[in-house]
């Protein structure tokens, strides 16, 4: 009888203590799942450890069961690994707090792709897109010990399923099928890796009453004087509850608003006020400020679920205006139009998770440092990992965000669109809070390889009328209506909207411009073919030299190994770069020496380019050129090579994208020179130009008192040729405005007459590295810096005009300077 008195009381007290813990432990609780997990092959029956997010590819790399895959051609050897099926498995412990709230959701950022999901031995989820969030009420089957299994089938069988049930063949290949990461299946960069894996982070959350499901931060209008905000949250109630919504801005509470709410999902809106609002710009254009707020769902006193996140106030307006030549395409923010100057973006790694917050850091701050403002993640990637849009809101850099679609014609039925339909709602949805998201884009070249591309010969006519159907369906209806119900961010078809196939892509909208490269086009075409916005263009160099070294895993610089070439995926590549080579340049015998020359071929074309395109202003309103990185080690049209050094490229961009640029234009006798201003302020002040020799005597000089207008670009000077005519190849123009100078050659860089002469240098310990001052008697055209040593030259690739310097940081952790350098000069015989 006492024993039961006893198990009573016991019984009693536990209840009483578990009653008042559900009051106290309303608050929403998150646990990460990413730890103890292991996988093995599906057909074998040795599991090891793995860490998540990761990818079959990397878990095995650390378990030392494959080579590093991107040496040598260790890339062929690992085909098997995407032809087989794997198993992760994890176990993981609910404290009793955590187990006894009401509700317990399992969440997977990322699945890739089609997985089968158990939780204790409970079938919980089959995902089919690793593009997408799932999300799983698992309240019924969480025990305070718990066993996660998650079955990963290769792509390949799905896919040649889904081929079969078409009865048609859709270019390109079996990836139309699965939703991941396009390139994965091989592109003309990257190599073959499919993955498969949690490559997102999972974890799960716990929670009694109320939760807060989605956070939108909208801005309805904005003044100098005023900033109309509303906040759209979604809220899961688990049963009716009243509840207290806080709006905090700055830290400072902006709107509280008390609720009453039923059990279901609520969508609320609350209105707020931002006075005298600081807005976000472009960093080229201003500041990019970023308010702190803060959303908190409170209940009696205490907080149930808070959001946290920074926003930026601007408007971005996207102009696509039919005009006396065609149609416009350019961008404007904060009431302005601001010419977009950039790159194209790829992911950073064919593994994901080996690309850390360091990588974005980095990259980034490579984008800026080049003057970017723009970057283009384009649609054959990844949607990327807020930390990039996180880096790109608080950096100044706007987004072109493609869809990923990229390159093919995609299905249509409806389990297809609707799969698509919800990738699209999980990303606009994760996205929307981002300032940095110009433009969302439907797809890459996807139209313009059906109208082009000969994907519709030898179809009959209902076929045809299927495939672009289920074209329109999806970017014409499905992706449009997402991105307008749910941001306020605009909508584009695809890119490009014309070929070069097509004499509007001239005139209207955007181009891709790939008559230089792919049709063998000399240079000078980008600068008579302008069109209203370039979001693509580019030309391949090689990589670095530690990058080369890295490929043939040893120490040499040999471009022509069996083990190098598998690393350079576009099959007329060295032939391309040779042709273009002995159009303009010295073609050198050994492969350093051509590493080097490649890159200042690249940097060359592609700086004519962009200047081209903004000497165009306003006609032409952008220029992003192909691509920023790699994602392994390649030869590639980058101008950032995998391990983040910088090719000529990118020096040469961040001059050309400079604000303030003097430029020049050859004409049929003489030449025009402009000066471009991308700031919002106008310029005024002395054009200065000069004709002088190699060895720095003054043939010809001009000044010139200019007013040049705010975001203006415009010709001031026209040099006749009886200025510099007999003596193109041995003189060079020099001009300056304000700040900024430029220098012209008359001649293609294989005729100019260098004379050859010591190039002088003097080094300085600095604090974080070396300077270096260069000085010369001659002028030493393209001055080639490297070293052994890891390290960043802030200048390189650069002409030195004879009597003055150029001081170079050699940013390095190593302690003495071994430098090398070589000089474009010594090629010249
Ligand atoms: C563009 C891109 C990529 C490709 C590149 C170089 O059109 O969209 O598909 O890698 O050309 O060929």
């Amino acid at each position: 009888m006492k024993k039961l008195i006893y198990q009573s009381l016991k019984l009693l007290l536990l209840l009483l203590i578990s009653g008042c813990d559900q009051a106290t432990n309303d608050s929403l609780s998150r646990q990460n799942i990413n730890d103890n997990w292991q996988f093995k092959q599906s057909l074998d029956s040795t599991w090891y450890p793995a860490t998540i997010p990761s990818t079959v590819h990397t878990d095995l790399y650390e378990n030392k069961q494959i080579p590093y895959p991107f040496v040598g051609d260790n890339e062929s050897q690992l085909q098997w690994i995407s032809e087989n099926g794997w198993e992760y498995k994890t176990r993981f412990l609910v404290d009793e707090k955590t187990l006894q709230k009401r509700n317990h959701f399992l969440n997977f950022e990322g699945l890739d792709t089609y997985a089968s999901v158990y939780l204790n031995d409970s079938l919980i989820l089959k995902s089919n897109n690793a593009f997408r969030y799932w999300k799983v009420d698992v309240t019924a089957l969480l025990q305070s010990e718990n066993y996660l299994k998650i079955d990963f089938e290769p792509t390949t069988l799905i896919e040649e399923s889904e081929k079969e049930k078409l009865g048609y063949e859709l270019p390109e290949g079996l990836r139309i099928f699965s939703r991941k990461a396009q390139f994965q299946y091989g592109w003309d960069w990257g190599p073959i890796f499919i993955t498969s894996g949690v490559w997102r982070n999972v974890y799960l959350e716990s929670w009694n009453r109320a939760k807060l499901e989605d956070t939108y931060i909208k801005q309805i209008s904005l003044t100098d004087e005023l900033a109309q905000m509303e906040a759209e949250i979604e809220i899961n109630i688990a049963e009716e509850t009243e509840l207290v919504l806080e709006i905090l801005v700055s830290d400072r509470l902006a709107v509280t608003q008390k609720l009453l709410l039923t059990k279901g999902e609520h969508l609320v809106k609350i209105p707020f006020e931002i006075n005298n609002p600081k807005r976000w710009w472009p960093h080229n254009l201003g500041e990019p400020h970023l308010y702190d707020m803060e959303v908190r769902l409170r209940r009696n006193n205490k907080i149930l679920d808070v959001e946290k996140l920074k926003k930026g106030l601007r408007t971005i307006e996207h102009i696509a205006e039919k005009d006396e030549v065609g149609e416009s395409f350019y961008f404007k923010v904060n009431g302005e139009a601001v010419f977009m100057k950039g790159a194209n973006y790829i992911p950073q790694n064919s593994f994901q998770n080996w690309v850390e917050d360091s990588h974005y850091e980095q990259l980034l701050n490579d984008a800026v440092a080049a003057n970017m403002n723009m970057l283009r993640v384009w649609g054959g990637g990844i949607y990327e990992n807020d930390v990039f849009y996180e880096k790109c809101d608080e950096k100044g850099l706007l987004v072109w965000q493609d869809f990923m679609f990229a390159c093919a014609m995609y299905p249509g039925d409806e389990s297809f669109l609707e799969n698509v339909q919800q990738e699209a709602i999980d990303n606009v949805k994760r996205l929307r809070n981002f300032t940095s998201i110009a433009l969302w884009c439907g797809n890459n070249e996807v139209s313009e390889g059906w109208h082009r591309w000969g994907w519709q010969e030898g179809r009959s006519e209902p076929e045809k009328e299927e495939i672009w159907n289920n074209y329109l369906k999806m970017f014409d209806t499905i992706l449009p209506n997402t991105v307008n119900k749910l941001t306020e961010v605009p909508y584009w078809e695809t890119s490009p909207k014309f070929g070069r196939g097509d004499i509007r892509y001239i005139t209207e909208g955007n181009a891709h411009d790939w008559w230089v490269w792919h049709d063998g086009y000399p240079f000078e075409s980008l600068v008579k073919n302008v069109p209203r916005f370039m979001s693509e263009f580019g030309f391949q160099a090689f990589p670095s030299y530690e990058t080369i070294k890295f490929i043939n895993d040893n120490d040499s610089i040999d471009i022509n190994s069996a083990a190098f070439k598998t690393h350079q995926k576009h099959q007329i590549s060295f032939e391309r770069i040779k042709e273009y080579m002995e159009h303009d340049f010295p073609v050198p015998d050994n492969d350093e020496d051509y590493v080097y020359m490649s890159q200042l071929l690249q940097a060359y074309g592609i700086g004519k380019g962009i200047e081209a395109h903004r000497r165009a202003r306003p006609y032409n309103m952008g220029s992003l050129f192909w691509q920023l990185n790699d994602c392994w080690p390649s030869v590639s049209w980058s101008s950032i090579d995998f391990f983040g050094n910088w090719k000529a490229l990118h020096y040469q961009a961040k001059r050309s994208f400079e604000n303030i640029l003097v430029s020049f234009e050859t004409g049929e006798k003489s030449i025009g020179v402009f000066v471009v201003n991308d700031l919002l302020e106008n310029q005024t002040g002395a054009l200065k130009l000069k004709l002088l020799d190699f060895y720095g005597n003054e043939l010809w000089s001009e000044n010139t008192e200019i007013s040049v207008a705010k975001s203006s670009s415009n010709m001031y000077s026209r040099i006749p040729e009886e200025i510099y005519k007999g003596q193109e190849g041995k003189v060079v123009l020099e001009a300056y405005f304000n700040d900024t100078s430029s220098l012209f050659y008359f001649s293609k860089p294989k005729d100019l007459i260098l004379p050859q002469a010591k190039l002088n240098y003097q080094i300085t310990k600095v604090i974080d590295g070396f300077q270096i001052e260069f000085t010369s008697e001659v002028l030493q055209k393209n001055v080639f810096l490297f070293s052994n040593y890891e390290g960043f030259f802030s200048d390189n690739y650069f002409d030195l005009l004879p009597g003055k310097s150029i001081v170079v940081k050699f940013e390095t952790k190593a302690k003495t300077c071994e430098i090398q350098h070589k000089t474009f000069n010594t090629f010249i015989r």
